[in-house]
């Protein structure tokens, strides 16, 4: 089964962990959401970070360390090189935040929930900055410091039950319905389609009219909310899926 892209296509990607898993990056359900025996809701979450700043930051500096240490597969240089032939008729979301999607060359990419390479205040609205540092427990924000606040610096990334930035999910609706006069195609990959909002992203482009694709290594919890599901991993489904009219 292929996906055709012609001149009037528009693709909106979204990506999950599934699709970094061949680099070598667990997923989420590889480790039935535990890392070591912590559930991810006791290490991806606010309270979780109340709770034991050293334990979350332990989490995310081995996930910096791992993410650091391996590197894209033909399933993300696939994406990079659509987004390539087909510039702004093309975007991509992606659930991940190990920056492998950046490196395999893609720049139009929403990193809907953070990335694991910026840190940003727990209390203040400084910008969130780059930082690849590991760090064994919760470094003060400076910035507070010098104000007399104590800020503690987390990392930049969206935890279960914290919003997704309203920008970001207007720039995605922004592009599905700009997609009217064009065929609209949604592709998701390598995600389980169990987190919201961004599982809940190919209803949005199936209301604005598009054809919905799904390719994972098992069939998605949303998986009934798809045109046409391709099962197998990525990087041996991607460089084979589109085909150019
Ligand atoms: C929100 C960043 C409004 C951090 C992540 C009760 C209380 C509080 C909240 C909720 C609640 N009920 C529902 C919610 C909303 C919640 C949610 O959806 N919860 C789920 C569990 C029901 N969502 C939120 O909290 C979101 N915010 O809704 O705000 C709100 C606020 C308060 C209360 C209610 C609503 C924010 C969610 C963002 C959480 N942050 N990541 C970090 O990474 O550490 S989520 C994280 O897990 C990922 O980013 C991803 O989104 C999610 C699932 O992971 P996947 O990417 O899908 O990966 P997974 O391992 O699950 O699946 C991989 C798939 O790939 C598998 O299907 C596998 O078969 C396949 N695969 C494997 N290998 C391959 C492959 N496919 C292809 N090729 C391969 N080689």
């Amino acid at each position: 089964m292929a996906l055709r892209i012609d001149p009037d296509t528009r693709l909106l990607v979204l990506t999950g962990a599934g699709v970094s898993a061949e680099s070598g990056v667990p997923t989420f359900r590889d480790a039935n959401g535990l890392w070591e025996n912590h559930s991810i809701e006791q290490v991806a979450t606010p309270q979780g970070f109340e709770d034991d700043p050293a334990l979350v930051w332990r989490f995310y500096s081995e996930r910096r360390r791992k993410a650091a240490s391996v590197s894209p597969n033909p399933g993300h240089a696939t994406l990079a090189g659509v987004e390539a032939r087909m510039d702004d008729r093309f975007l991509l979301v992606t659930q991940n935040i190990d920056g492998l999607h950046q490196r395999a060359g893609s720049r139009r990419v929403i990193e809907i929930h953070g990335s694991l390479f910026r840190t940003r205040c727990d209390t203040c609205d400084r910008e969130p900055f780059a930082d690849e540092r590991e760090h064994v427990a919760a470094p003060a924000c400076d910035a507070c410091a010098a104000a007399g606040r104590k800020g503690r610096l987390r990392p930049a990334v969206v935890w279960f039950g914290e919003l997704i930035d309203p920008e970001i999910l207007r720039e995605i609706g922004g592009f599905l319905s700009e997609a009217h006069r064009q065929r609209l195609v949604f592709l998701a990959v390598g995600t389980s389609g169990a987190v919201y909002p961004a599982a809940g992203l190919v209803l949005e482009a199936r209301a604005a009219g598009g054809e919905t694709w799904l390719v994972n290594a098992e069939p998605a919890e949303n998986r009934g909310a798809f045109h046409h599901f391709v099962q197998g991993p990525s990087g041996r489904i991607l460089p084979e899926l589109f085909e150019w009219a």
